[in-house]
């Protein structure tokens, strides 16, 4: 067995069983493994973005690594703005990048280049394999470190020489370190804080916003009367009837402050300190009001269900029942012109039970969560790292984590266009996603953002910098071109119609929304 075999069989052996690529000449020997080991799904990106994010896509709803199998310096530097996300997600991901076979670099060929140097930013773990007989035992290591709580981004990069090298065999990883407890000092501070009689917020990040950790934020703000919220971008929450509704903090400075200022005592279970997303002149980063104690019950590497479960014990929630609960209430399906109020009604009015929605739907969709509250069961997945380009890889990836869910993108159309051969993707792999392009042809969000910096208002330059104009882009031939069927919604009774046809079918449908 080479060496290239030998890390296939590591992988499959280790359940690391999706692989997204997009290879070259060095990765050859791997490519030519895959036909040689049963048990791999290979699924091909055209861009080295699509790979990385599909790869976060899948772990957030696989919970267990993808690997991809990327081209030297050049293909991961195209896939690094989406592994920056799934960092910033904690999304576990097993990265092997191809290199030049040791002797050959001294020559500086045409694609040599630092890859451990252009891997760290966006690597939990870096290494460069040394031997075709350790690359098993080297992929071993990168598979456990990509499993260690929440999830890590382990780059294991491999010469040439070491996928044609002989070698011995698989290599089973060891297994990784299970979720830290809380101590009990944590859980004592978070309960004072909760019941001393001050104002009190549960700020909820990680998995405390899935299963039983939401269930018992609800047990303990239905005892203590605390507010429950949670970040702004989440990598994956449990939305919908049946759960405990937690409301995502605000985007925007102002409202985000506004919306914290009476809290007095704060306890972070998974959620870091609340940041602003940039800073602008004149206003803190930090949105903590003053006089507001901190308490940090867990971080999000934590035993985030467990140390909220014995928060629950120590506030006497036991026997509460959960606060918060949303029913199920679909709204009446509106009509006429498309608002974002009205697309995001319609949308909670024809969810099928069970989707997993993939949001980046950046300035559009920034108040759909009220209407989704009493939406069927479903999961709401995030872009965490704010590097747009990050939705219709995500949604790739999470429909092969998640078969039998109908996966739904709720995409930007700026956004859209960083990453668009995802759409041939899931053409290829028949994935069950509907893509619902938010088609402002704008950088919406930009123009506020110019104001709020304190850049004034634009003028014709500035203006086209943030315009999509000129020519518009015709998502419905862009679909088609990416073999992926398609059509255009122009107001809201469109758009319920054309909603209901996608929902019912499967396989991958792309429809523009005019805003
Ligand atoms: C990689 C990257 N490049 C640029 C930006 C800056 N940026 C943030 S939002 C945005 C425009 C998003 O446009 P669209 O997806 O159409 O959403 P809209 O603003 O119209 O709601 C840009 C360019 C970014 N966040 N990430």
């Amino acid at each position: 067995m080479n060496g290239a075999e030998s890390l296939v069989r590591t992988l499959i052996m280790n359940g690391v069983n999706v692989c997204f690529t997009n290879p070259g000449t060095s990765e050859m020997h791997f490519v030519a493994a895959l036909d040689k080991v049963e048990g791999m799904r290979c699924v091909l990106g055209l861009f080295e973005g699509v790979a990385t994010g599909a790869a976060d896509g899948y772990f957030r709803m696989a919970g267990t690594p993808a690997c991809t199998l990327l081209h030297l310096g050049p293909g991961l530097g195209n896939g690094l703005a989406n592994l920056h996300n799934a960092k910033k997600a904690r999304s576990g991901v097993v990265n092997i990048v191809g290199e030049h076979a040791g002797y050959h670099l001294k020559h500086d060929a045409p694609l040599t280049a630092d890859i451990a140097g252009i891997a760290r930013p966006m690597s939990h773990w870096v290494h460069i394999a040394q031997s075709s007989a350790s690359l098993a035992a080297q992929c071993a290591a990168a598979i456990q470190t990509a499993q260690e709580p929440p999830g890590h981004i382990a780059t294991l990069i491999a010469p040439a020489d070491t996928a044609w090298g002989a070698a011995e065999g698989p290599v089973r990883a060891k297994p990784a370190a299970c979720r830290k407890s809380v101590a009990n000092d944590a859980v004592n501070d978070a309960a004072h804080a909760l019941t001393c009689g001050e104002p009190g917020m549960l700020l909820l990040g990680g998995a405390a916003l899935r299963g039983k950790g939401l269930e018992y934020a609800g047990r303990i703000a239905a005892k203590t009367g605390c507010r429950l919220m949670s970040e702004y971008n989440n990598a994956r929450m449990e939305c919908g009837a049946g759960r405990v509704r937690v409301n995502r903090l605000p985007y925007p400075i102002d409202i985000a402050l506004d919306t914290l200022k009476d809290v007095r005592r704060l306890v972070l279970a998974g959620a870091r300190p609340p940041v602003s997303f940039f800073a602008y002149p004149g206003k803190p980063s930090l949105l903590i009001p003053e006089g507001c104690a901190v308490t940090q019950l867990a971080g999000v590497e934590d035993d985030l269900e467990g140390a909220l479960a014995s928060l629950v014990t120590e506030v006497g929630a036991d026997r509460a029942p959960p606060a918060h609960v949303n029913e199920l209430r679909r709204p009446a399906l509106p009509f006429g012109r498309v608002t974002p109020d009205g697309l995001a009604a319609v949308l909670a009015a024809l969810l099928p039970e069970n989707a997993v929605v993939v949001d980046e739907s950046v300035s559009t969709g920034r108040n759909f969560g009220g209407f989704m509250a009493g939406a069927p069961p479903h999961d709401w997945l995030n872009i965490m790292g704010g590097s747009i380009g990050w939705g219709l890889p995500a949604a790739t990836g999470a429909a092969i984590a998640a078969p039998g869910r109908k996966v739904v993108a709720l995409e930007g159309d700026g956004s859209g266009m960083y990453t668009l051969q995802a759409l041939w993707t899931m053409a290829r792999e028949d994935l069950d996603v509907t893509v619902i392009v938010l088609a402002n042809r704008s950088y919406q969000i930009l123009h506020g953002e110019l104001r709020n910096i304190g850049a004034g208002t634009p003028g014709k330059h500035a203006a086209d910098m943030l315009t999509l104009d000129r020519p518009h882009l015709d998502w419905v031939a862009i679909a088609r071109g990416h073999g992926v069927e398609g059509t255009r919604a122009a107001t809201l009774d469109e758009l319920a119609l054309r909603l209901k046809r996608a929902f019912a079918r499967q396989g991958p449908y792309l429809l523009e929304v005019v805003l």
